[in-house]
């Protein structure tokens, strides 16, 4: 008999993966179940393998309900919603999805970068909506600006005034459109992820700078601080590119966001709860920091209202590694774990 396989999330399936799975595996999919708690209750000890992706939790309760499984494929890198201790404690082996999304995710996250610096999907709104004819070229930034940014800066490294000037920045800066070469780069996180954003942006003449748990000695030339908010007093640009731990959740807050001061940029393409969200807002609303390119949320699918509107933000819906090939060779290695596993090979992507 084919071990049996429950699918908490589908996979984008090439036709060979497609036909692997089916042929090698029975399986079950949880979405077509009227009453998924009573599917399990029925079927959770059958259960060996447990195909997973970034929204359901792989966590006690279902693990409870699956006394017999052996394997939590996950079609993510980021493993934040499965419970990977209690799995090693229970003999589970996981996998997961890590390199072959590297490229894809920090393209977006330079995608982010430029559409909110540079204001594109505004100045694209901006075309479409037929108002360059009609209203002139788009506006790059209100004539005061250069002084009052000067005026505000400075109020900025006040310490003290911070609220004066918060207030004062709400009412007189503006969205503007940005320079993205040369600029100072701080990424959070320089994993996989992270230090292929920074390869990138080295291409754009950025000297970048990191936080991380330890100092990477494999990359000399960046400025390691081992403090975030450090970090972003000394840079334009902040990147978030950890994993989502209990240590990082929250690890953009308020404090590291006024560091970052009103003419700094953030970026995140990890998980929405790495932001303090409802201080990301605030500073955007009162133009304490000068824009965002977000492709995470901390309640997907909603995303604050706020930011659905302002020309300096650009939000996108968790597509950073959505692109056809990179979904597919996700996909195939979920399989080719689960291949691998029930086939008593050594698995491609244990974590
Ligand atoms: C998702 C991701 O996996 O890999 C991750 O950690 O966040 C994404 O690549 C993707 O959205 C598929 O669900």
């Amino acid at each position: 008999t084919k071990p049996v396989v429950l699918h908490l999330q589908s996979l984008p399936l090439e036709p060979r993966a497609a036909e692997d799975l089916h042929s090698k595996f029975e399986n079950l999919f949880i979405w077509e179940q009227a009453d998924p708690a009573a599917f399990l209750a029925e079927k959770g000890a059958s259960i060996r393998g447990v195909v997973t992706g970034v929204r359901p939790w792989v966590n006690q309760e279902l693990l409870d309900k699956l006394p017999n499984v052996e394997i939590v494929s996950s079609n993510t890198v980021g493993l934040d919603k499965v419970d990977v201790s209690l799995c090693k404690e229970r003999g589970v082996s996981v996998t997961n999805t890590p390199d072959v999304l590297t490229d894809c995710t920090a393209d977006t996250a330079l995608a982010l970068l430029l559409a909110c610096m540079r204001q594109i999907p505004a100045a694209h709104q901006y075309v479409c909506d037929g108002r360059w004819p009609k209203e002139g070229d788009y506006p790059v930034t209100n004539k005061l600006k250069p002084l009052v940014l000067v005026t505000a800066e400075i109020m900025h490294l006040c310490q003290g005034l911070a609220d004066l000037s918060s207030c004062l920045y709400g009412h007189s800066i503006c969205a503007m459109l940005a320079v993205v070469s040369g600029k100072r780069v701080g990424v959070v996180g320089l994993g996989r992820i992270g230090a292929a954003i920074g390869k990138r942006l080295e291409g754009f003449g950025c000297p970048i700078s990191y936080y991380s748990r330890s100092k990477k000695p494999q990359y000399p030339e960046y400025n390691y601080y081992n403090s975030v908010v450090e970090l972003a007093r000394n840079s334009d640009i902040l990147v978030v590119a950890c994993a989502l731990e209990k240590a990082t959740t929250k690890i953009i807050n308020r404090e590291v966001l006024d560091a970052l001061g009103p003419t700094g940029f953030v970026v995140n393409i990890a998980r929405g709860p790495v932001i303090d969200e409802a201080e990301l807002v605030k500073a955007l609303v009162e133009k304490r920091v000068a824009g965002a390119g977000l492709d995470v949320f901390v309640n997907e699918p909603e995303v604050p209202k706020e930011l659905l509107n302002m020309a300096n933000v650009v939000v996108q819906p968790h597509v950073g590694s959505a692109t056809y090939e990179t979904r597919n060779a996700m996909a195939n290695l979920v399989v080719e774990n689960l291949v691998a596993h029930f086939s008593g090979k050594p698995l491609l992507t244990p974590v």
